[in-house]
């Protein structure tokens, strides 16, 4: 037996990349607590940390290839899984033509940064147009919107946190997130700071949530309808004259066309569908104004609804017309020490296609997974036959789980990287499976964008993969080869051609962590750019807890990608959308239930129901309801009730809470374990059921194409009756 040796890392489960400290004896972990030393994260930790050791013993991950045969999953070599996969979807492609084989990016694909470095090593040779992943479940419009305001779809205004007074927080639950699109570790402790100098934080939510209870004020609001809230703040800074751009002013464009195009978003006129009346509308924009610095901050509950795109540029707008964008405790822009923006990056492009089936727009160049399911169910030329999903859970976690599962099943070829046989991956004929967290190294490329200070930090691997593994960039690169292989042989290139594609066959050459050596250096930080911290990757490891680059800067104009550097209010895209919100405003209030979503600090999306020490105790999948609504349908506390929507039901426990407005009903997503075929034991006997066998496929944001799941219609009566 050998001593036990101490390292140190960061946390890739969610965006918080909190430093961890792992004690390690023979290649076991024998305790994970938080960094004290990291600078960023100050020792946080959440109950999810632990579960990264029962990640790595957990008998049920896979730890070699299979492939799916009529008595079971049969274990495969690599290089043969390799090889038939290739020559499966190669196969595919020639007969159907090259949108035939489509793929889906799931979350931890960007937790995790050899998918990041080398994901498109294989994928880019598949050449669909037919690419998917989480995006357009999450934060599509903020993307989307960052690309047409200030042209770039990565250079996203962060939260402040540190320096605002007034931090206003709509549809986004940190206290059990962690926090999203704001890289922010020990929210509660930086939310204590803000409360000690005098700061205040108000919260705009259909749920009194976690962080609605630490907020000095929280208001109700009937989802979907924060559009017109945020118009109407908007409307109220401009009747009051109350625009003070600042230094904004000089790269600004477009306010005026955007006063005159909301004048009917009114405060009463967004009272009648918010449920905020128009007193307190009026005070909310007035108080936003007044503060000293003030930021207005919106995630997954404003992002996925049907008016998402307009939410999000709302947002931005409030903040440019009090003058807090990129100004001290306003929203800022990071400048990372690996800088994704200069030159590398895809700063976006909308609607260049359209998808087969439904003619939603292209974004980027993915498409929005609502519509994978009718582009593998409905026959025609371009119709997806073989899927090739990494790191996702698509059954589980987009619109209409049952209708993808169903699409699944029909599939001439599926293969999955994934190290679990989940309610999605149990539909491949074949899954390969990589190495888990603490088995590969780590650097957040995407999340040191994201963060609320300009922070670095690389995370070396921690205990040895088990011998038949590979890294998810490895497994990448195999296929890639093996593609590559395929393609050869059908038609032989010329020298010429060989020649022509070695430059990216040098890069694909390189590891990881070589990549990001050189992105460390040719960073804003960097060595070569003869900076005092002179980073690369070496100078990088002398420091083992992270190393902190100050606070966030101001950078416009200079940082904006639009072609004339400004910041653009005016976006026609937008500006047409505003007649559907005005269709709303006519609609009135509507009277039916309307469903959402809900986080829970100890579980984590679809995928970390399989740890005991998470998931035991009182289950935690039950429709929150007030107490009127249950009294006009009978429901007691603790029955059981039936929910329905228009493409699915199911069954579940009610729990009565005054912390729900009326009229508005929660279930959390990424349960619905029990579906035969998944071999994940502790998750199969805490089961739960799919939120998104209730969420609409059809229910978007018709602008983006991202999934509304804020505010689906349902029914929900007594089992007992
Ligand atoms: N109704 C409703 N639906 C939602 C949401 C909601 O709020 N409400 N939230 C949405 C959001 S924000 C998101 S991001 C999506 C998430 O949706 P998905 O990304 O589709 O689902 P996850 O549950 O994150 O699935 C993660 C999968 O990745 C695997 N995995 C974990 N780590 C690795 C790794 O390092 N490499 C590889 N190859 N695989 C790995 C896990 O085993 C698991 O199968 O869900 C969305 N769905
Ligand atoms: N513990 C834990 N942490 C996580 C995750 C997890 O699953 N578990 N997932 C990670 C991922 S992938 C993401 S994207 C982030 C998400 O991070 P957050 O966005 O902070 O997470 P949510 O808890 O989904 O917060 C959304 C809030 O929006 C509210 N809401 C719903 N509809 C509306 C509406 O119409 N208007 C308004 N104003 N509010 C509405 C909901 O009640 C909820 O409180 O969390 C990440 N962190
Ligand atoms: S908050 Fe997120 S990053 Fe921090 S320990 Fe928990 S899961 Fe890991
Ligand atoms: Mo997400």
């Amino acid at each position: 037996m050998t001593e036990a040796t101490t390292h140190y890392g960061a946390c890739n489960l969610c965006e918080a990349i909190c430093g961890l400290e792992f004690k390690v004896q023979d290649g076991k972990i024998l305790s994970v607590r938080g960094d004290d030393a990291d600078p960023f994260s100050r020792g946080h930790v959440c109950p999810k940390a632990v579960a990264l050791k029962d990640l790595h013993e957990d008998p049920d991950r896979l730890r070699h290839p299979v492939r799916r045969t009529a008595s079971g999953w049969e274990r495969i070599g690599w290089d043969e899984a390799y090889a038939e996969v290739a020559r499966r979807l190669h196969a595919i492609r020639e007969q159907h033509g090259s949108n035939s084989v489509a793929s889906y990016l799931g979350n931890p694909s960007v937790h995790n940064y050899g998918n990041l470095t080398h994901g498109q090593n294989f994928l880019g040779l598949l050449k669909t147009r037919n690419r998917f992943s989480a995006t357009s479940v999450d934060q599509l419009p903020h993307q989307l919107v960052a690309y047409w305001m200030f042209g770039h779809q990565l250079l996203l205004p962060i939260p402040d946190i540190d320096r605002t007074q007034h931090f206003l927080v709509l549809g986004a639950n940190p206290m059990a997130s962690n926090g999203s699109l704001m890289t922010v570790p020990d929210f509660r402790g930086r939310l204590k700071e803000l409360k000690a100098r005098g700061g205040r934080m108000i919260v705009i939510d259909p749920r009194r949530t976690e962080t609605a209870a630490v907020a000095d004020a929280h208001h109700f609001i009937r989802p979907g309808t924060d559009v017109a809230l945020l118009l109407a703040m908007l409307h109220v800074l401009f009747a009051d004259d109350r625009v003070r751009l600042g230094r904004l002013g000089d790269f600004t464009r477009g306010l005026e066309t955007v006063r005159q195009a909301i004048v009917d978003f009114t405060p009463e006129a967004a009272a009648r569908i918010t449920g905020i009346d128009a007193d307190t509308i009026r005070k909310l924009a007035r108080d936003f104004s007044d503060a000293p610095r003030a930021v207005a901050y919106g995630r997954v509950g404003l992002s996925t609804q049907a008016y998402g795109s307009l939410c999000q540029w709302a947002l931005n707008l409030l903040n440019i017309v009090s003058g807090n964008v990129d100004r001290e405790g306003g929203a800022m822009f990071t400048l990372p020490a690996v800088d994704l923006l200069s030159g590398q990056t895809n700063p976006g492009h909308f609607d260049v296609w359209k998808s087969r089936v439904r003619g939603l727009p292209e974004f980027g160049g993915e498409l929005p997974v609502a519509a994978l399911a009718e582009e593998i169910l409905t026959p025609g030329d371009g119709q997806v036959r073989g899927l090739v999903t990494v790191a996702g859970n698509p059954v589980l976690s987009t619109p209409n789980g049952r209708q993808l599962e169903q699409a699944l099943s029909q599939l001439d070829f599926m293969v999955s990287i994934d190290f679990y046989v989940n309610e999605t991956t149990r539909h491949a004929h074949m899954i390969l499976p990589p190495t888990c967290g603490v088995e590969h190294d780590h650097y957040d490329l995407i999340f040191h964008h994201l963060a609320v200070r300009n922070t670095t930090r690389y995370t070396p691997a921690l205990v040895s993969p088990d011998a038949d593994t590979r890294h998810d960039w490895q497994i990448h690169n195999g296929l890639a080869r093996a593609y590559r292989a395929q393609m050869e042989s059908h038609r032989p290139e010329s020298i010429g051609m060989k020649l022509k594609k070695l430059p990216g066959l040098a890069r694909q050459s390189l590891r990881p962590d070589q990549l990001i050596d050189l992105g460390l250096r040719l960073g804003p930080y960097g060595r070569w750019k003869r900076r005092p911290e002179r980073l690369s990757l070496r100078r990088l490891k002398q420091h083992p807890h992270g190393l902190d680059l100050g606070a966030l800067q101001p950078s416009l104009p200079a940082r904006l990608f639009t072609a004339d550097n400004k910041i653009r209010c005016d976006v026609p895209e937008l500006l047409a959308d505003l007649d559907r919100a005005r269709a709303l405003l006519d609609e009135g209030r509507s009277d039916s239930l309307r469903l959402i979503g809900r986080r829970h600090l100890r579980s984590n999306n679809s995928w970390m129901h399989n740890a005991e020490r998470l998931v035991k105790g009182k289950g935690r999948c039950q429709l929150l309801m007030h107490p009127n609504d249950a009294a006009t349908r009978g429901l007691a506390d603790g029955a059981r009730a039936r929910i329905a929507s228009r493409v699915g039901e199911l069954e579940a426990e009610v729990l009565l809470t005054e912390d729900m407005m009326p009229g508005v009903v929660s279930l959390p997503h990424g349960w619905g374990h029990s579906r035969p075929g998944v071999n994940l034991r502790v998750a199969q006997a805490h089961p739960g059921v799919s939120l998104n066998d209730l969420t609409d496929d059809q229910f978007l944001d018709p602008l983006s194409g991202n999934a509304s799941f804020s505010g689906v219609e349902v029914s929900v009566e007594s089992l007992a009756g």
